[in-house]
């Protein structure tokens, strides 16, 4: 036969070659020899419609080398439904990485809510929980400067509830009508189709210079919190103000929180750019692996609640979502835990087809007037009929309510699933009174009612006089963070500002920075080497408020090795010990230990026996671990001084303010990376183990050595 090329070798562990010949091509002809496996009679495949399949190899054809047959429906079927797999992603948050687990409630908070998911203390409720970042596409890296969205659907016995939050409590803007303004300009610009995931660009910054309510959040959006370690390691806000409602028809204002188990911790910047080089699925791939191991990462859930007369006493809008309500003036109240214990079976079916839409809430919990908060109300059900192409998104297993069985008399559509019986579809109906199911009722007692708001007024088209205020919450955050955290919102705007071409635009936004802080403003001019303008004129004058250490992450970091990750770069003649006795008292912490060598393969260690890696040295720079130790023997260390890739590892951790532990032999490896000594750069032996003490932190005070400019001029 003229074709009888070999496909490539089948891989070790292929499975047995099919009992049909695999000489005998269709026809009877006979064929290259292919790969195919053999399959007991249930698990064969078919086609879509249930034909079963006997060659998932070859195409039908007329003859060996002639042209493919029309009626080959298994080639149209299989390609077709292949050219129908992507569905448009979210306009925004298409890059998304979820789990699934559940909520634990562990104080009632029946006084405010009928909602039985906040009342049933111990009670389990199923969950799962989609992590993103907002500006990207669904393709784009996990570590862009950005802020990450936190949306959890618990599947309660009343129905789906959505809390579809975000990392940071406030929002750029404070009316819905802004949002497709602001997403296309922070999107990659409309003629170049660039930057793709980045705020630092001139269409975002014009916007933001224009918009003075943007202010507050772009503060958390230059801090660290913008550039998170994990998302296992980032707070969960719902944002907008939300009401319960209690069994007697009262409402408390409730504002919802998520507090990481792990810590809030963050990367430095420098280190933010290079993972996204390292490991574009950083993220993604963080979350999979820590519950694919069973470290499975859980938060607190708190509410803070305050009654109408409390929010009216307080000196800014509750529905304004550019303010938050510091937890110093309505403290948090822990009431529950979220853990997520199990992966995805299938990224598309789960991850990518979930909607949640913040008009799924249960009987008990209730929507505030918050003009933000109104507007999503409409455009997450819209979104999804766009992105899922049918009313019927909500029978797919990933949205599906559990443990509640949905039942209505909404019919048909595309993609129907549910076979109805009977001929109720219409209420109200007396086919009852003929033996025949008359359908499901409303149950007024039980079923979701809003709040009785009373609501009399002229129609406008306003933004209240309680929303002018576009600076003092901007102020209460920078002036509350540490000045660490000062130093890196500093050098983010510099960093942002600079990618912005257009000279007014950046001079508009040090304008309104004043009105933030006057040595911010000084600290950004100077980083640009621009005169500072005029400040512009607020619409209300800022006003100071007493700081909110809460709003910190440095100050309220946890000191832990627990979900981190330690790098220990070996080389051949290395002390096996000494690697040994850092694993094992890095892992006691709870961190991950990983073995990084020139070669995938492994090193010998001094005493003769192999050490696998689990990295491979230009493969798995220190970037992507918390800590790292360098064991080397002399002549490893002497190779790998003239190494780009060792360098890098060593000049990089102490660049990103990270404990170093060395064998002396590393001593000229660090010298050639720059490392100086300091307290987190310590000599291991197989008795020493202070290093991972040191391992738990970062060492802030290494910073205005290694990045100066982020220090000057001094605050
Ligand atoms: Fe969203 N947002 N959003 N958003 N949002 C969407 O719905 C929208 C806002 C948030 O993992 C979309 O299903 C408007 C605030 C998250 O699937 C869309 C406004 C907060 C996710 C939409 C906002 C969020 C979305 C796109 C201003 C924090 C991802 C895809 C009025 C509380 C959910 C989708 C997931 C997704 C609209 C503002 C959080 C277009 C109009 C504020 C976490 O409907």
């Amino acid at each position: 036969m003229a074709n009888r090329k070999r496909p490539a070798a089948p891989a070790k562990k292929a499975p047995r070659p099919s009992s049909r010949s695999s000489s005998t091509a269709v026809g009877g002809a006979a064929t290259a020899e292919i790969h195919q496996t053999e399959s007991a009679p249930d698990r064969r495949i078919t086609t879509n419609h249930g034909v079963p399949v006997s060659d998932n190899q070859n195409s039908l054809k007329a003859g060996p080398r002639g042209p493919s047959l029309l009626e080959d429906f298994v080639l149209r079927e299989k390609i077709q439904h292949f050219d129908h797999e992507r569905i448009p992603e979210r306009i925004v948050h298409a890059r998304g990485s979820a789990a699934h687990g559940f909520f634990e409630l562990t104080k009632s908070l029946k006084k405010y809510t009928r909602a039985k998911v906040l009342t049933d203390v111990g009670a389990q409720t199923e969950v799962f929980v989609r992590f993103s970042t907002v500006a990207g596409g669904a393709g784009s890296v996990d570590t862009p400067r950005d802020v990450r969205g936190f949306a959890v659907k618990f599947y309660t016995g009343e129905g789906n509830w959505d809390l579809v939050g975000n990392n940071i409590p406030v929002f750029f803007i404070q009316d819905a009508i802004k949002f497709p303004d602001l997403i296309h300009a922070v999107k990659m610009e409309a003629d170049r189709g660039y930057p793709q995931a980045a705020s630092a660009h001139d269409t975002f910054w014009d916007f933001i210079g224009l918009m003075p309510e943007s202010t507050h959040m772009v503060m958390w959006a230059m801090s660290d919190r913008a550039i998170p370690r994990s998302y296992r390691m980032i707070e969960g806000f719902g944002v907008n103000t939300f009401r319960l409602v209690n069994d007697a028809g009262e409402a408390t204002f409730v504002k919802f929180h998520w507090r990481p188990k792990l810590g809030t911790q963050s990367t430095c910047w420098d280190e933010a750019v290079k993972i996204a080089g390292a490991d574009p699925d950083y993220h993604r791939r963080d979350l999979f692996e820590a519950i694919d191991a069973g470290a499975f990462p859980e938060w607190e859930f708190g509410v803070q609640l305050l009654s109408q007369e409390e929010a009216d006493a307080l000196p800014f809008d509750i529905l304004d979502a550019t303010k938050l309500i510091p937890e110093e003036l309505v403290p948090l109240q822990i009431v529950g835990r979220l853990v997520l214990n199990r992966n995805p079976d299938n990224f598309f079916a789960e991850t990518e087809q979930v909607a949640f839409l913040p008009t799924n809430v249960p009987p008990g919990i209730d929507f505030s007037e918050d003009p933000l908060l109104q507007g999503r109300l409409f455009s997450y059900q819209d979104t999804q009929l766009s992105r899922l192409g049918t009313v019927n998104f909500h029978q797919l297993p990933i949205n599906r309510a559990k443990g509640c069985p949905f039942q209505n008399l909404q019919r048909d559509g595309q993609m129907q699933t549910q076979v109805f019986q009977g001929r109720a579809n219409y209420e109200p109906n007396s086919l009852a009174e003929a033996g025949e199911d008359g359908g499901p009722r409303e149950d007024p007692a039980g079923g979701f009612t809003s709040f009785a708001q009373p609501v009399s007024e002229t129609k406008v088209r306003l933004r209240a006089e309680t929303f002018a205020d576009h600076y003092s919450h901007a102020r209460l955050f920078y002036l509350s963070q540490t000045e660490w955290e000062q130093a890196h919102i500093a050098s983010a705007l510099v960093f942002e500002l600079s990618k912005v071409t257009l000279v007014h635009v950046r001079e508009r936004v040090l304008a309104n920075l004043q009105n933030v802080d006057e040595t911010l403003a000084v600290r950004v001019a100077a980083g640009l080497n621009m005169e500072l303008p005029e400040p512009s004129e607020p619409a209300a004058e800022p006003q100071d408020m007493d700081e909110s250490p809460a709003l910190r992450i440095i100050g309220k970091y946890v000191p832990t090795l627990e979900g981190r990750m330690v790098g220990i770069l070996v080389s051949d003649g290395a002390d096996g010990r000494i690697v040994k006795a850092l694993k094992k008292s890095c892992e006691a912490e709870g961190a991950t230990v990983k073995i990084v060598a020139p070669k995938i393969g492994g090193v010998t260690l001094a005493d003769g026996n192999l050490l696998p890696a689990d990295g491979q040295l230009a493969g798995t720079p220190s970037v992507l671990f918390d800590a790292v130790a360098l064991v080397l023997s002399e002549v490893g260390c002497a190779q790998l001084v003239n190494e780009g890739a060792a360098v890098d590892f060593a000049f990089n951790a102490f660049g990103h303010l990270k404990a170093i532990g060395y064998t002396k032999e590393a001593l000229p490896l660090l010298e050639k990376a720059g490392v100086k000594t300091d307290d987190f750069v310590i000599e291991v032996t197989k008795e020493k183990d202070a290093f991972v003490e040191k391992a738990k932190a970062r060492l802030w005070e290494r910073e205005p050595g290694v990045r100066p400019s982020n220090y000057f001029p001094a605050a």
